[in-house]
């Protein structure tokens, strides 16, 4: 049987909610790690995303003993040789990102960047990984009120990611790619 039943290892609701918007219409329920009472706060000390990935899916794993997934994450900017990368959520206090990319840019004309999504996935006999990327660039100014952390910098298509719907969004996103293999995955799986 089709796995239908995630919990995900985040504090994070963002990444939670969209997480929920990509893998509900497949028929596959995500519940926190709170909901699932995995009251755990591992230490991310990896130095990349799958280590990240796998530090999270393995406590809350420990903690719940369910099929698991987490998602690190993070924005690799070209001029920067690739930073914040894994430090993304400690480049700044929260809502102070943008600004303080912004500024670190500003006198860089090569813009070009990327995120990066890593998805671990721990059921206690498989462990997996499935890496999801955006390439867009990083824009003069922050446009648009949607989505979290760098999106309303973060330019695809002409637009800010904040500047699009939740939707489109998905179609596009590292998160919606690394989860589409997920589920090819899961698919694959429940086959054998
Ligand atoms: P958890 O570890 O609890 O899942 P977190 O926010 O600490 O939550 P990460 O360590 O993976 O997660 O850091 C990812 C950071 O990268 C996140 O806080 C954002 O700043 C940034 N980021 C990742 N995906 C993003 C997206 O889709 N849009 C904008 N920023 C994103």
């Amino acid at each position: 049987m089709m796995i239908d039943r995630l919990v995900m290892a985040t504090n994070n609701k963002n990444k939670l909610r969209e997480v929920r918007e990509i893998l509900s219409p497949l028929g596959i329920e995500v519940i926190s790690q709170q909901e699932a009472g995995a009251d755990v706060q591992p230490v991310e000390n990896g130095t990349t995303f799958a280590e990240n990935a796998i530090i999270k899916a393995q406590a809350v794993y420990n903690a719940v003993k369910a099929p698991v997934i987490a998602d690190d994450s993070g924005l690799c900017v070209d001029a920067l040789d690739g930073r914040p990368s894994v430090y993304s959520a400690r480049y700044a206090p929260e809502g102070q990102e943008c600004a303080k990319l912004l500024d670190e840019m500003k006198d860089i004309s090569e813009r070009s960047a990327y995120f990066e999504c890593c998805i671990a996935f721990v059921d206690g006999i498989n462990t997996e990984f499935m890496t999801g990327r955006c390439y867009g660039s990083i824009s003069r100014e922050a446009k648009g009120t949607n989505g979290f952390g760098y999106d309303p910098v973060f330019e695809r298509d002409g637009k800010t990611l904040a500047e699009m719907t939740s939707n489109e969004k998905n179609r596009i996103s590292h998160r919606a790619e690394a989860l589409k293999k997920l589920y090819e995955y899961l698919e694959k799986k429940k086959g054998e």
